[in-house]
């Protein structure tokens, strides 16, 4: 612990240490891969921070492998994350939204395989909103065949062994779970450290925020239009009308909806048949943490975390927050099927 103004303050470094000892046939593996991603992450706040004045903002003129146009941020996020994690040598494949195929690293023995969306919500950068990076941590089952598979990497969420995100927003966050609770530490950047600033932390049971982009409402399922008219109706008993709140940063929405409550949507609609979202490296980490704070993460119909990928860029729609939220959206879903 250290000592800042005669307060005790917990490192993540020393928070992933302490947790490891709880655990006496750990190898520390998993914890040299968090120390990894906590490395990259205060480096990459520390370029979001300053890309309004050297000029890292805005487009490079190159597009991801989904046709998007791709920011300089982006690419050095990207970069940042998957050096960090190929020194430890405990990680022998990382899938990244930036890049189209699975990305070998020097350890092909490695223990783990990692998703990356090294910068979320990147049409936001230029105008200066919160964006955030996230990861998925999986073990490599299949460690005795020696040729890595881009299928070593379908497993579905429910056997991440870790997962969080990274918000850089007016301060920046990293959330953590590896399965038993969920840790909130915010970067202190006048001593470069993340601080332990909640352990445990719980999703309110029922939220009155509701989380979507309501443009796509034409093209909407009924249930899902009945809900959004069930959120905007007067009933004081349960604190409707909700408030409505989007940013179009995953990340941030979803922080904001693990901290006040409430429910995000990215349902499928005429423009994304099959829902934008990733599942691997955006709806089963946030599903992950959510769950761990005890939330619910649905596509509408099955649990996130239960889906089978078959691809690793696939998409989802998603239903994610406060249990009695998404429950109560789920009923409408069935009710108007
Ligand atoms: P990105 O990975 O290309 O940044 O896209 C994902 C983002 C999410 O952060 C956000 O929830 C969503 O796209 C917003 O989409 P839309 O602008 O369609 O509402
Ligand atoms: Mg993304």
């Amino acid at each position: 612990m250290i000592d800042i103004n005669n307060k005790r303050l917990v490192t993540l470094e020393e928070y992933i240490i302490q947790s490891q000892n709880r655990f006496p046939g750990a190898t520390g593996e998993l914890s040299q891969l968090l120390r990894d991603i906590g490395l990259a992450a205060k480096i990459i706040s520390r370029e979001v921070n300053k890309a309004g004045i050297t000029n890292i903002l805005g487009l490079d003129g190159s597009k991801n492998i989904h046709g998007e146009s791709v920011k300089k941020l982006d690419l050095f996020a990207d970069e940042q994350l998957i050096s960090a994690l190929d020194r430890s040598l405990i990680t022998c494949m990382v899938i990244s939204e930036e890049n189209d195929g699975v990305v070998k690293l020097s350890s092909k023995g490695g223990k783990y395989i990692v998703y990356l969306d090294p910068l979320d919500g990147s049409s936001n950068i230029d105008v200066n909103v919160s964006i955030g990076s996230i990861f998925s941590v999986y073990m490599r089952e299949a460690r005795y065949n020696p040729e890595l598979r881009e299928e070593d990497a379908f497993q579905p969420g429910i056997k991440q062994v870790a997962a969080g995100y990274v918000l850089y927003g007016s301060s920046t966050i990293l959330t953590y779970t590896t399965g038993l609770g969920v840790s909130v530490f915010t970067l202190d950047p006048s001593i470069g450290e993340f601080i332990l600033c909640e352990r445990g932390i719980e999703i309110p049971e029922h939220g009155a925020i509701y989380s979507i982009n309501e443009g796509s409402y034409n093209s909407w399922d009924l249930g899902l239009k009945k809900y959004i008219k069930y959120c905007q109706e007067e009933d004081p008993e349960t604190g409707r009308p909700y408030s409505a709140r989007y940013i179009g940063s995953m990340v941030a929405d979803i922080h904001r909806t693990l901290i006040k409550g409430g429910i995000f949507i990215y349902p499928h609609s005429k423009k994304y048949p099959n829902g934008k979202l990733r599942l691997m490296y955006e709806c089963n980490p946030l599903s992950f943490i959510i769950e761990q704070a005890g939330g619910m993460a649905t596509d509408g119909e099955t649990r996130i975390m239960e889906l089978k990928p078959d691809a690793i860029h696939q998409q989802t729609p998603i239903y994610i927050g406060s249990k009695k939220n998404v429950e109560t959206v789920m009923q409408y879903l069935e009710e108007y099927a």
